[in-house]
């Protein structure tokens, strides 16, 4: 039985690939960060295959006893701080997990080490924020960086150690700089979720308005049941390689508050929408959109959930929870 250990196991990637992994029949670990995190009772609930040790990416030692301890074939770094808005007053924290988390957990594994014949692969979670004021349209794999918020930065780290660590030690390790992905499960904190939970609330005559920061941004926008996927199939080829994950579709915020509405039955968006410059960025990603070419043709990999079934299924889902106890 194949065994992974999945960090950032409690997010929204790390339950939908724990899924992924369980049904594949694989042991399935989560390293679980806090000594009383309030998302362990969801987490047995919703995952009761799941085998959780604790650690923190900002502790080695915890991380190579986790390594050590499961001793897994492959390792999936999903652990963040996430939240780019966050990261501008979290900086030095968010470049402690989001970055040097990477290099921590990279350590331990070349500490611990596989079998010679069956070496632990790693997969890093890269982000399109990398890209950041983008220099080139659509982006690839070979589009040069430059990230726009702390977690870009913290990011752009955690690739270059990812294949730094590939190249000096032959460690098989991926990075996957995947595009915004959404689901039901995306925390409260993003805007597709936001956007969606209030569409609902509006609707059901629970919320009066919705506040928002910049509706201009554009982003490329998949489903994460889709992306766990690719992160799988990165660590089931002969070659370790990066790969970018993306729709090669791309919609402005506004276009998403339309489309949630709608799928709401509210046809006058704008009656309840107001902006207020809190929510603006220090610095703005403008414009995203990945060509996934090499993960289509290397990976065979293709996205299922179109952009207006991801609106959609969001918006059903908000729908359904808030509708609860009415
Ligand atoms: P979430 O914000 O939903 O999950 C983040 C996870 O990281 C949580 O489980 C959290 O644990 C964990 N975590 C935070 N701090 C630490 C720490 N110090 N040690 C260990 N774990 C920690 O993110 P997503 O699931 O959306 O994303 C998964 C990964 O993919 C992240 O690295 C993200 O940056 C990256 N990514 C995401 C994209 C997206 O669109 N979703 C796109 C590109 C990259 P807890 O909450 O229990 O404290
Ligand atoms: P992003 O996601 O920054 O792309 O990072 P987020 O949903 O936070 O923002 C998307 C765009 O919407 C604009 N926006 C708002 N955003 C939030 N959160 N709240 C608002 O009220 C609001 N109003 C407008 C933002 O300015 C931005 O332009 C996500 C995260 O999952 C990262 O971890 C991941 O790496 C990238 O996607 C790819």
């Amino acid at each position: 039985m194949p065994s992974a250990l999945i960090t950032g196991i409690t997010g929204q990637d790390g339950r939908f690939l724990a899924e992924l992994l369980h049904s594949k029949g694989y042991k399935v670990y989560g390293l679980l960060k806090g000594q009383n995190n309030p998302k362990t009772a969801l987490l047995r609930d919703e995952h009761p295959y799941v085998e959780l040790v604790h650690g923190d990416l900002c502790d080695l030692p915890s991380l190579i006893s986790a390594v050590e301890t499961v001793r897994p074939d492959e390792v999936y770094n999903l652990g963040a701080i996430s939240f780019v808005a966050m990261s501008f007053n979290q900086a030095e924290l968010t470049a402690n997990v989001t970055g040097l988390g990477v290099l921590r957990l990279l350590e331990a594994i070349r500490i611990v080490g596989g079998s010679q014949n069956n070496p632990i692969r790693f997969y890093q979670a890269s982000s399109s924020e990398m890209f950041g004021k983008v220099r080139e349209t659509p982006q690839t794999e070979l589009t040069p960086f430059h990230p726009r918020s702390p977690y870009g930065c913290a990011k752009v780290f955690g690739h270059d150690i990812t294949v730094n660590y590939r190249e000096s030690y032959g460690l098989y390790a991926c990075s996957g700089i995947l595009f915004n992905h959404e689901s039901e499960r995306r925390g409260l904190e993003f805007v597709t979720r936001k956007v969606t939970n209030a569409a609902a609330r509006i609707k059901l005559g629970l919320q009066e308005e919705l506040v928002l920061g910049d509706l201009e941004p554009r982003r490329d926008w998949g489903y994460a049941g889709d992306y766990v996927k690719a992160m799988w199939l990165m660590l089931q080829q002969d070659q370790p390689d990066d790969y970018v994950v993306a729709t090669g579709e791309t919609y402005q915020v506004r276009e998403f508050v339309r489309l949630a509405f709608e799928a709401a039955g509210i046809d006058d968006w704008q009656r309840y929408v107001r902006q207020d410059p809190k929510f603006l960025r220090p610095a703005e990603v403008d414009l995203l959109v990945g060509d996934a070419t090499k993960a289509q043709t290397k990976l065979g990999w293709r996205r299922e959930v179109s952009f207006p079934e991801l609106v959609k299924k969001m918006v059903d889902n908000d729908l359904a929870i808030e509708s609860v106890g009415r």
